[in-house]
């Protein structure tokens, strides 16, 4: 009884870890060659979308970090940070006082940009601070990381990489001040991303050397290496393998036979976590109206009319079922208004999770799209009343834009009692805002 109690137990722990493990966290990777987002696998690195959304062409975008409900996107050529909403709707940008900027670091609510230029009012060879609503907050010079690449939040202070030395690493403070060299050898030279190992170890890319080196938390010293051509990007995978990138792509070295493997064509850069947006699915009930198979949605925030992301156009399968992404994790209100039908806008309140039976009754008649049915509705069905997809007229508008075929409530090819019953059914209902 004691051993199968045990097993019991263990399972439930197992359960446990496997019910709380974040399942729709991925990791993300500008390609600044094809301007897109690239997802990758977080346990073995595979390719999950070659495409999750595209970037500004001819900007070179390093770094995308997870900030808060949006993506922000540190471009070097471009000279700003741009801001997209975590399914990809640009959301503006971080632009003034930026100049050649490479890769970002984010501790609590401060957000960390590497800098170089001194074009567009920016101050130099140093970090450029910012709070997570983008409010600029400060700068401080890195005289000893002197072309600085990429930036960790390590022990209570900040690594800073360079591609130039003195010195390849240094440290800082999160205030900005220098408090010694972290790493400094011919071992490395032009070092971009700095990630911690799973064990708590940095890995460093190294650009120049064309490798990735495992340095010891507290020294700073080299542990091992491993080539990796042009490295630009490193992050170490669930299975312990270590994901790195460059000018072909994002490569897996697997820690067991010492080989990298391609697992994306195209141009690597810095990576990072993306915790996917959540999925608003539900229901259409069509109510006598014609079955929708695309709706256009939009989502709002929740007690507004103010729109939120862009209009998403969502198949709508045969028993009118739907599922789309949300801009991020929010309380929202999602709207819709089919044509012939009143607008139906709903709350969906995706703060912390997915939602599930958003469902739309929807109420059609609204011939003349007024948001309202009434005599105006009413009267039209009485003009084209027994209409048929026959008549040579059928889908040709009339003085007020309305054809026989909007009468057609049911869309079953004529006017007759069943749209007719539609309109007195719903009469005098008015849509939502
Ligand atoms: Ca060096
Ligand atoms: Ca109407
Ligand atoms: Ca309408
Ligand atoms: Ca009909």
């Amino acid at each position: 009884m004691k051993n199968v109690s045990t097993i019991f137990f263990v399972m439930a722990l197992i359960a446990t870890a496997n019910a709380g493990a974040p399942t729709n966290t991925v990791i993300m990777m500008p390609d600044s060659t094809n301007s897109r987002l690239v997802l990758l696998d977080p346990t073995d690195g595979h390719q999950i979308n070659s495409s999750y959304f595209g970037l500004t062409a001819s900007t070179t975008p390093v770094h995308a970090m997870q900030v808060g409900n949006e993506i922000w996107i540190s471009e070097q050529i471009g000279d700003k940070v741009s801001r997209w909403s975590l399914t990809g709707f640009p959301l503006g940008a971080i632009s003034g006082g930026l100049d050649n900027i490479r890769g970002m670091g984010k501790v609590g609510s401060t957000v960390y940009v590497t800098n170089a230029g001194t074009s567009n009012g920016a101050p130099g060879n140093g970090v450029v601070t910012y709070s997570t609503s983008g409010t600029a907050l400060g700068f401080f010079a890195t005289p000893n990381a002197p072309s600085p690449f990429g930036i960790l939040d390590h022990q209570g202070g900040l690594l800073v990489s360079s591609s130039s030395a003195n010195d390849d690493i240094h440290k800082y403070t999160y205030a900005g001040v220098a408090s010694g060299t972290f790493h400094n050898s011919a071992s490395l030279a032009f070092v971009e991303q700095m990630v911690h190992a799973t064990n708590g170890d940095v890995l460093a890319a190294n650009f120049t050397t064309g490798g990735v080196a495992r340095l010891n938390p507290t020294t700073g010293a080299v542990i091992s290496s491993f080539t990796a051509g042009g490295a630009r990007g490193v992050w170490q995978l669930g299975n312990g393998n270590i994901l790195w990138s460059g000018g072909a792509g994002a490569s897996v070295y697997d820690v067991t036979t010492g080989v990298s493997t391609l697992v994306y064509n195209g141009a690597g850069r810095y990576f990072d976590l993306l915790t996917l947006p959540p999925t608003v699915s539900g229901h259409f009930n069509f109510n006598g109206g014609i079955a929708q198979t695309t709706v256009n949605l939009q989502f709002r925030l929740a007690g507004t009319q103010t729109n939120v992301g862009n209009v998403i156009s969502a198949p709508v399968d045969g028993g009118g079922n739907y599922s789309v992404s949300a801009p991020g994790y929010a309380n929202y209100d999602l709207t819709v208004e089919p044509k012939g039908y009143l607008r139906r806008t709903i709350n969906t309140n995706a703060t912390t999770t997915d939602v599930t039976n958003a469902n739309f009754n929807l109420v059609a008649g609204d011939i003349v799209d007024d948001n309202t049915i009434d005599l105006s509705d009413y009267i039209k069905l009485v003009v084209y009343f027994n209409a048929s997809s026959f008549d040579i007229n059928w889908n040709t508008p009339d003085v007020d834009g309305i054809a026989p075929s909007d009468a057609d409530i049911d869309g079953n090819s004529v006017v007759d009692l069943t749209d007719y019953t539609v309109i007195v059914t719903n009469f005098n209902i008015i849509g939502d805002n």
